[in-house]
């Protein structure tokens, strides 16, 4: 099908359309249905709307989000698995003029660090982590986490996570919203349009915290993984709200 680009678009086209990537040096190469995408432009129209673009540096962890340093116009660096909280409080400690972040997935944090994530937050360390939690080790093939929920189906737990086998999922959140050094916490998913809308205003939240010297923040996205989850592409934000968001609620868990 050839398209008439002659007319303006409409609809979802149109939404793309009308963002100006100028913070995106090309397409993203994850895989259709991902939510993963969807998450890295919220953080970038955040970082424009705040205009501290030129004054951020992010601390990239691995997993699918890691192809990302190759087409965000912002400074980053990747360190180690799961230790990208550490790798950050460097930073904000060196320089307390920028803004700092962190983008890591649930494997990366919940499972190869989450000793950092906690030690920072009970720090107080004035620095936004993000988490990409899609319940799985996307980039490795789709097998279980510490977050993935009780029943889902894994490349390492195909008839479901039962509990006495692999034990019960780990809700970072909530974790570190107990932490006395944390100032902003909050759950978002990227499975619907008002979800992406609240995300957004959370990522915000989060940044603005940081700036005001409040402390440490978290911002939990449930992203889609339809690879990993054995689902088709479009099924995956109603997989994500019929069994993520049901373990994992959405909203501002603590705020300054
Ligand atoms: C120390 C170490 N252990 C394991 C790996 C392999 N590894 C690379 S990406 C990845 C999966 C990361 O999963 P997650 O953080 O949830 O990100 P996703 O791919 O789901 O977005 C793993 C296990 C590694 N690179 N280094
Ligand atoms: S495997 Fe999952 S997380 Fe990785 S790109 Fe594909 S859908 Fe996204
Ligand atoms: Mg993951």
């Amino acid at each position: 099908m050839s398209i008439d680009t002659s007319r303006p678009p409409e609809g979802p086209a149109k939404l793309a359309a009308d963002f100006k990537p100028n913070l995106l040096l090309g397409e993203h190469s994850l895989c259709p249905g991902c939510g993963e995408p969807v998450a890295l432009r919220l953080l970038l129209e955040v970082l424009q709307e705040l205009e501290i673009v030129r004054r951020t540096i992010g601390v990239v962890g691995h997993g699918c989000y890691g192809s990302f340093v190759r087409i965000m116009d912002v400074d980053v660096l990747q360190c180690l698995h799961g230790r990208a909280p550490s790798c950050a409080t460097g930073i904000k400690r060196v320089r307390p003029d920028v803004a700092v972040f962190t983008m890591q997935g649930d494997g990366d944090m919940a499972n190869e660090g989450l000793q950092e994530v906690l030690h920072a937050a009970a720090r107080g360390e004035k620095i936004t982590c993000v988490l990409l939690n899609n319940g799985v080790f996307g980039d490795t093939g789709g097998q279980l986490t510490a977050t993935t929920v009780l029943g889902q189906r894994t490349k390492t737990s195909l008839s479901g996570r039962a509990a006495e086998e692999h034990g019960y999922p780990i809700p970072v959140a909530d974790l570190v919203a107990g932490l006395r050094g944390a100032a902003y916490v909050a759950r978002g998913g990227v499975g619907t349009a008002g979800g992406v809308a609240q995300t957004k205003r959370m990522l915000r939240r989060a940044f603005e915290a940081q700036l005001s010297g409040a402390g440490f923040g978290l911002v939990e996205i449930l992203t889609m993984c339809p690879t990993g989850w054995f689902v088709p592409a479009g099924e995956g934000p109603d997989y994500l709200g019929e069994s993520m968001e049901k373990v994992y609620p959405l909203g501002e868990l603590i705020s300054p």
